[in-house]
């Protein structure tokens, strides 16, 4: 396979003490637990320089980020506790709206770029030294909870916060970062402004992405007002550090604070549509029909099956699929449905996408169905930067949290940001490991333990000059 998967053998990397109990999550040892001395390194590289304040009482404010959390869900409710405030809708618009004047009262300068993505500054005491960003997405799914990339932009707020608290000034500047449509559920793919940042996607190539009520992008980001003057990426950056919950099982599983994400699995979303022939349900004969309901319900099962033949890091489902005209009494005479396929291994991907199109190919021949593929999301497994994971790892030490690496399962922004700055990621544990789900649930001390980490991390990376 493509990438060391050792990783992924969670054996070496779980250690017993500093345990958190799931769901009602007491305070354990670790989460109060004094910082070690700490011993600062070499003062020759200011980047790896370390001042004796990060290992002193550098926390956040744990009532206070919840809080902000708490509040941030009430833009935009689903129906279940969680959220539907999907990008360029007017509730993505009240959420950046509120973001903003919290920024604003921490005395942050506030820019936003032709897509949307607002960057929330604070000024370093070397205003030439580019930015450490530190930042992830207020957008969400229709069903989506409420920490899904809420919990790493406002995490990235209490970093402020407490710094301004504490009266401390960084070297390099620091900005929080609200990438827009990061799902992609509403505009693909997935990651669409960040990987226009990155240089990945054409701004006026994302303009034209359209929703399936076939607004574009473009119209709908001028309609909410968020339109910025700032040209989209090609400027320095420091570093980025994102913090997102792991919306898998493997930290609440083994009881481990932190996820030291040392890389991301790649994806590719193939849109499939299949044409057949509009026709009566009763009176058609079942040999005459063209049916490609039927094609679409061969080819999920034939997409379910791939997956499982590439056993045990591949993964594969259809997540949408709408059939027209959807009339119960007519034949479906158009399919048109998204398989999401992923793996750490760009080989194994890569295999899947070639088994999708020559399984599919030969359904649609045996239903007499017209095909069509469309490549609608695509990324690479991603390696994040080594140093700026030892710096996860070390302040996660520093505050007495358990760890362990992981691959993330999920995409996010940093991943398309690993290719423009040295990029790492913090992940929390989840209940039951469940997200894009309303039920999506963390605890404030799982919040408040990555926010700890998220915040050393990010100082560390800045530099610490002096107490104002
Ligand atoms: O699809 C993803 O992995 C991310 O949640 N957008
Ligand atoms: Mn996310
Ligand atoms: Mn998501």
């Amino acid at each position: 396979m493509g990438i060391d998967l050792g990783i992924l053998d969670l054996s070496g990397a779980i250690k017993s003490e500093n345990v958190i109990k799931p769901k009602n999550v007491t305070k354990p040892e670790t989460m109060t637990k004094t910082c070690d001395a700490y011993k600062p390194k070499s003062e020759t590289d200011p980047m790896t320089q370390t001042h004796p304040m990060i290992g002193r009482n550098l926390r956040i404010d744990s009532d206070r980020l919840w809080q902000s959390l708490m509040d941030m869900a009430k833009i935009g409710p689903g129906v279940a506790g969680g959220n539907n405030r999907q990008a360029l809708t007017d509730d993505d618009s009240t959420a950046r709206h509120l973001f903003q004047s919290w920024c604003a009262a921490e005395g942050l300068s506030l820019h936003t770029d032709k897509m949307g993505n607002m960057f929330a500054r604070r000024e370093g005491s070397d205003a030439s030294l580019p930015p450490v960003m530190v930042g992830s997405h207020l957008d969400t799914q229709p069903t989506g909870g409420k920490y899904d990339g809420p919990l790493g932009v406002l995490a990235a707020l209490e970093i402020i916060r407490s710094l301004n608290e504490a009266g401390l000034t960084t070297r390099h500047p620091i900005e929080i970062v609200n990438w827009t449509n990061e799902e992609g559920c509403r505009f693909a793919p997935p990651m669409m402004a960040s990987g226009v940042f990155a240089g990945v996607h054409d701004l006026d190539w994302a303009y034209d992405r359209t929703d399936a009520a076939g607004a574009r992008f473009g119209d709908e980001l001028e309609r909410i007002g968020w339109v910025g003057d700032a040209a989209v990426g090609g400027r320095p950056v420091a570093a980025f550090f994102e913090l997102h919950i792991e919306q898998g099982p493997i930290l609440e599983d083994s009881k481990t604070d932190i996820g030291v994400v040392t890389h991301g699995q790649g994806l590719n979303w193939i849109r499939v549509t299949l044409t057949g022939k509009e026709a009566h349900t009763g009176s058609t004969p079942m040999p005459s029909r063209v049916n490609a309901g039927l094609g679409m319900a061969q080819i999920t099962v034939l997409a379910h099956q791939i997956a499982l033949a590439h056993a045990p890091y591949a993964v594969g489902a259809v997540g949408h699929c709408e059939i027209f005209p959807n009339s119960t009494n007519i034949i479906p005479g158009k399919a048109i449905f998204t398989i999401d396929f992923r793996s750490p291994d760009p080989a194994v991907i890569a295999a899947m996408h070639d088994e999708l199109r020559t399984g599919a190919s030969a359904i649609a021949k045996t239903l007499g169905l017209g095909i069509d593929f469309e490549l609608a999301g695509a990324f690479d497994p991603v390696a994040f930067d080594p140093a700026c994971i030892d710096r996860v790892r070390a302040a996660a030490d520093r505050l007495g949290y358990s760890h362990m690496d992981l691959v993330s399962g999920a995409g996010h922004d940093a991943f398309w940001m690993s290719r423009v700055a040295p990029t790492a990621m913090i992940m929390c544990p989840c209940v039951d490991g469940l997200s894009h789900n309303e039920a999506e649930e963390i605890s404030q001390d799982w919040a408040a333990a990555s926010a700890n980490v998220l915040f050393h991390a990010v100082v560390e990376t800045a530099g610490l000059v002096s107490d104002d």
